[in-house]
């Protein structure tokens, strides 16, 4: 028997619940390995050595380990093909290129504005933190931008990447959640049609709601 794949970090982070949806739609067994991020446990030396950025999530797989929430997706679905939702990261070059275009799309167009606005809106009061308008509104017209072009590609196709969920939706999960179920800048999605009937489609996903109900325990 092949032991449970460890996930080193809180599932109430974004980049670290990426991953765990991920695992879940493939199916594979996974333990999440606590770390203390108010006592500063992500910079300790031995945290280092498989994030040497200090952040969450860090990833282990028998011997090796990675960092990095959308490579490490990317390694999951290679290395457990055979297993769960086959089809996550594609099944032939054109589909994983597809894929690998709107990950992008995600990494560098979505996630910045979304990250600041989540960061601002979400944690910010949380942490009981000083939120900055300007950094808000910045951060909202961008986003906006952002989802007028997925309205269009929404419109043509049920998912960004085709007609399949994909890793490509999935990687969107963390972000858009706390937008929409803790901010009260949901309608950035609700507004726009296409956008809101791929947003009720993904999250309702089990994977997902497995998720929503991890962040929830302490
Ligand atoms: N690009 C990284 C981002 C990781 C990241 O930003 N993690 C945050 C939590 S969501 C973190 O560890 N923040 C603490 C810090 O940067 O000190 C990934 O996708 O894994």
């Amino acid at each position: 028997m092949t032991s449970p794949v460890k996930v080193y970090g809180p599932p109430m982070s974004t980049a670290v619940s990426r991953v765990l949806a991920c695992l879940i739609e493939k199916d594979v067994d996974f333990q999440v390995i606590p770390v203390n991020m108010s006592k500063g446990e992500h910079k300790k030396p031995e945290f280092l050595k498989m994030q040497p950025f200090g952040q969450v999530p860090a990833f282990q797989d028998d011997k090796i380990s990675l960092f990095e929430s959308r490579a490490i997706c990317r390694y999951i679905c290679e290395k457990y093909a055979d297993k769960g939702n086959r089809g996550l990261y594609g099944t032939s070059p054109l589909a994983k290129a597809s894929i690998d275009q709107w990950l992008e799309a995600e990494a560098q167009s979505f996630n910045p504005p979304s990250s600041a606005l989540v960061f601002q809106l979400a944690f910010a009061p949380r942490m009981k933190l000083k939120q900055d308008p300007g950094v808000i509104k910045q951060n909202e017209e961008k986003l906006a931008k952002v989802l007028d072009v997925y309205e269009e590609r929404l419109g043509d196709s049920q998912f960004l990447a085709g007609d399949e969920f994909s890793l490509a939706d999935l990687s969107h999960l963390p972000n858009s959640n706390y937008l929409l179920s803790v901010t009260d800048r949901g309608a950035l999605f609700t507004s726009r049609k296409n956008v809101g009937r791929w947003w009720d489609e993904i999250s309702s996903r089990d994977s997902w709601k497995k998720v929503v109900e991890m962040q929830k325990s302490p």
